[in-house]
């Protein structure tokens, strides 16, 4: 069982690893002239800790770690694109022995654990209570939520009571759970297929699974980081899993599918075929997780992301040592390397990016927006919700722009892009799910519904127009929608 503390990181740091990084990754992806950029930020993580108990059979860790870590930031160009590498030094690792609980998150709490199970039983809409068994190894507790939802039409969206969160609803959930009788009503008049509101799997915030639910989420990337890989190894010599194979493709199509007509719906297909393979090769049961930016953001390096624990994506800091990625080594990048260069994973999670992609920031974006061509650029302007995303990960490869996915979290946050993207649609379903804009930047045309996405060998292509719907998009296979 871990040693529990709370933990108080020195949250001020000089510069700005988002905003200085995001420059060179925003100058990377729209210029074409031959120069470089470089740029060296000195992010200063977790500088001292000063644990207070916050468990009855915790012990205090003075990790007293000046953990200083430099980012540093190049691109180099080629012809028409951007390659940023991200190259992360760490001179400390001390962040390693140190577990902090959130204080209010119960789930973290009993999940942190290592005897504790946490059974989650989610009933169907069809039933009228649900029913959350939680027990700990040394007491338990039974709560029963009602459900208000007892309805069996086809076109009746799953009340939220049905699944708990476990941080208090912020500004963008609440939006969610307001906006669902839009869904609904959309729903009534045009789901004809065979997905409905009803049949639709729900993605969940990482910390409203259970443990065993994050932990089988894990467990089949795990799987998928062991298969072997089905790229070309004369185009991709260095892959050497499944996982590989979709770090790869991203990092030779970077240049096409970022800030371009097609970068909501290729990352929305692109995330749904890691999830099908999750599925069919690796026997994940559950929907793909998301990460709700905003529960972390005060305090990201000991959320139940990157804490360390057994539960959680791995360490925040340097190399990569625990969690269920511990052995896991990056093999491709950075940048669009595809040779055999294996590492470990490197991270900086970092308090200050994740201020760029606050709740109050991302319900601005959502209602602020009344156009695509608004949304699109905004989401993905300097700062923003993701670059800000990105670089509260950081390290290598999740703060580099081409090689990204090669860090299993990248998955989480681009889920959290699609669902914002998706309540942004939800507020306007009539129009918002035909709508695009931007430049197809394979041709240099405007974008259009009839432009070909392609995920290459990872999936087959399709036109865009069928990959804004989550409820029937993707000929039938997208059905899904976010709590
Ligand atoms: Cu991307």
């Amino acid at each position: 069982m871990r040693a529990a503390s709370r933990s108080t990181p020195s949250a001020s740091s000089a510069s700005h690893p988002a905003v200085t990084n995001g420059t060179a990754v925003a100058s990377a992806a729209s210029s074409s002239s031959q120069s470089s950029v470089a740029t060296s930020t000195a992010v200063n993580s977790a500088a001292s800790s000063s644990a207070q108990s916050s468990a009855a059979t915790s012990t205090a860790v003075n990790s007293a770690s000046a953990s200083s870590t430099a980012v540093e930031s190049t691109a180099a160009y080629s012809t028409t694109t951007a390659k940023a590498g991200i190259e992360t030094a760490s001179s400390s690792a001390a962040a390693a022995s140190t577990t902090a609980l959130s204080s209010q998150t119960t789930v973290e709490a009993l999940s942190s654990a290592s005897t504790t199970a946490v059974t989650s039983v989610a009933v169907s809409s069809s039933a009228t209570t649900n029913i959350v068994t939680s027990t700990p190894s040394s007491s338990s507790s039974i709560v029963v939520v009602p459900s208000t939802s007892t309805s069996t039409t086809k076109t009746k969206a799953p009340a939220a009571t049905n699944y708990p969160r476990a941080y208090p609803a912020d500004v963008v959930d609440k939006l969610r759970d307001s906006s669902l009788s839009k869904l609904e009503t959309y729903a009534a008049s045009n789901l004809a297929g065979s997905c409905t509101l009803e049949t639709a799997s729900i993605r969940r915030e990482w910390s409203d699974l259970s443990a065993d639910e994050r932990i089988a989420y894990t467990t089949a990337i795990r799987c998928l980081q062991t298969l072997p890989s089905k790229s070309d190894a004369k185009e991709v010599p260095g892959a050497r899993s499944r996982f590989d194979d979709f770090m790869a493709v991203h990092m030779a199509m970077t240049p096409y599918i970022h800030n371009s007509a097609n970068f909501l719906a290729w990352h929305r297909y692109y995330l749904f075929t890691y999830e099908k393979a999750l599925k069919e090769e690796c026997g994940y049961a559950g929907a793909h997780p998301y990460w709700n930016w905003d529960r972390y953001a005060s305090d990201p390096v000991h959320s139940p992301l990157f804490n360390g624990n057994a539960t959680s994506m791995g360490s925040a800091s340097g190399c990569n040592t625990e969690g269920p990625f511990a052995d896991y080594q990056v093999n491709l990048g950075p940048g669009t390397s595809t040779r055999y260069n294996p590492r470990c994973l490197k991270r900086a999670v970092n308090r200050d990016a994740a201020q760029d992609c606050t709740a109050d920031k991302t319900y601005s974006l959502i209602t602020r927006s009344s156009s695509v061509s608004a949304f699109q650029n905004t989401m993905q302007g300097i700062p923003g919700v993701h670059v800000g995303g990105h670089f509260t990960m950081g390290g290598d490869p999740g703060g580099d722009i081409n090689a990204s996915p090669g860090d299993p979290a990248f998955y989480l946050h681009h889920a959290m892009i699609d669902r914002v993207w998706w309540l942004w649609q939800v507020q306007d379903l009539q129009s918002r799910l035909t709508a695009v804009a931007g430049n197809d930047l394979k041709t240099g045309r405007a974008g259009s519904l009839k432009d070909t996405v392609s995920l290459g060998m990872l999936n087959g292509d399709v036109e865009l127009s069928s990959l804004l719907n989550t409820l029937g998009g993707n000929g039938g296979e997208f059905c899904y929608i976010y709590l």
